[in-house]
């Protein structure tokens, strides 16, 4: 009731009673003036005139439960939704509800983090009120040896969501960070779990800085938000509807062959590795090359001096220029 409440209030153009209403749900005007509270308290103004009813006033910046059933609109993802004022990691969560069963798609939403996770135990700086920290349960067909390309997926979600939100040109740096100005403005997290060579479930985490104002020192100098970008503060439930419908799509288009075959061109063009000097650093050592993009299976083709090219899976790769290395 108090989605499809918050969702009236959001399409009315006038006043919604309090009667009506009433009528609509079959409750008390006292049940409706609790869930009216209820979204107070959660962000929203709201007007209540006598006689006339209910009006929303103004933009809330809000990602709760109701809030995001009331501006997804995805087939899939977001059908079971969780949302959590605060909490450790989305990551951790989604991998509890994954393990009781949840179904794909499910969709794990938080405030803000205390134990926020990278790659290699890593942290992830989640504060509250002013990013999307979220995590999405997946069941995909698929052998575990190709569920590291979810990630590339996933960006290419971030960079079009927060392209269609915001108008601002996000770009990918493969393998899983998107970045404005050089600087990061959102980090994927892929974990899975697996049984003999099957995918029991896959955990796609996402991390999008909003309307964060400042970071600690020590990251700084390498991350931004939508918000420093923009210069204005951005809704973040409206980015969160846009990259989880974009995910839907591409995840579909993934499925029809389990690489990327069919989204290769648009990754590439929204690369800012590509033709660019990266240095690579792997279990090998470090070579520099010039990255060429990435090929069906996901990897990082990237050319040496001698013209060879080789194909990154995994390891960690620098590119110069961005995020000051050199
Ligand atoms: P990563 O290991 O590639 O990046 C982590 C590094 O990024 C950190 O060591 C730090 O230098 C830098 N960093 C930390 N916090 C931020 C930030 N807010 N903005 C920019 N740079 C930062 C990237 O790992 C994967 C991150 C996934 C985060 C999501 S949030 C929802 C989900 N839940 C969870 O616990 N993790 C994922």
């Amino acid at each position: 009731m108090k989605s499809e409440i918050l969702k009236m209030l959001k399409t009315s153009s006038g006043y919604l009673s309090g009667q009506q209403l009433c009528e609509k749900f079959g409750v008390s005007r006292t049940a409706v003036w609790k869930v009216i509270r209820q979204l107070e308290e959660e962000g929203y103004k709201i007007e209540a005139v006598r006689n006339k009813g209910y009006r929303l006033t103004g933009e809330a910046d809000v990602i709760t439960q109701a809030e995001l059933q009331s501006m997804l609109q995805t087939r899939w993802i977001g059908n079971r939704l969780e949302y959590f004022d605060e909490t450790d990691s989305t990551n951790i969560r989604a991998r509890k509800l994954a393990e009781e069963g949840a179904p794909h798609g499910t969709l794990v939403v938080a405030d803000s983090q205390s134990a926020g996770k990278g790659r290699r135990g890593r942290a992830w700086i989640s504060p509250k009120g002013v990013g999307i920290w979220m995590s999405l349960v997946l069941r995909p067909p698929i052998r575990p040896a190709d569920a590291s390309m979810l990630t590339l997926v996933a960006g290419m979600a971030v960079v079009k969501g927060v392209r269609k939100s915001t108008g601002l040109k996000a770009m990918i740096k493969w393998p899983n960070d998107a970045i404005l100005s050089g600087k990061k403005i959102c980090g994927i997290l892929t974990e899975m779990s697996t049984e003999e060579d099957r995918i029991r479930y896959v955990i796609t985490g996402i991390g999008i800085n909003v309307n964060v104002s400042s970071f600690p020192e020590e990251i700084a100098e390498k991350a931004t938000s939508l918000k420093e970008e923009l210069g204005e503060a951005v809704k973040r439930s409206l980015v969160i509807a846009a990259v989880a419908e974009a995910f839907e799509e591409f995840y579909d288009s993934f499925l029809k062959t389990h690489d990327m075959s069919c989204l290769m061109e648009d990754y590439n063009k929204a690369l800012v590795n590509r033709n660019r000097q990266v240095t690579v650093l792997d279990s090998r050592g470090q070579y520099q090359g010039r990255a060429l993009g990435i090929d069906p299976e996901g990897s990082l083709l990237v050319q040496r001096r001698d013209g060879t090219v080789e194909s990154v899976i995994s390891g960690e790769v620098s590119v110069r220029g961005i995020y000051g290395y050199v």
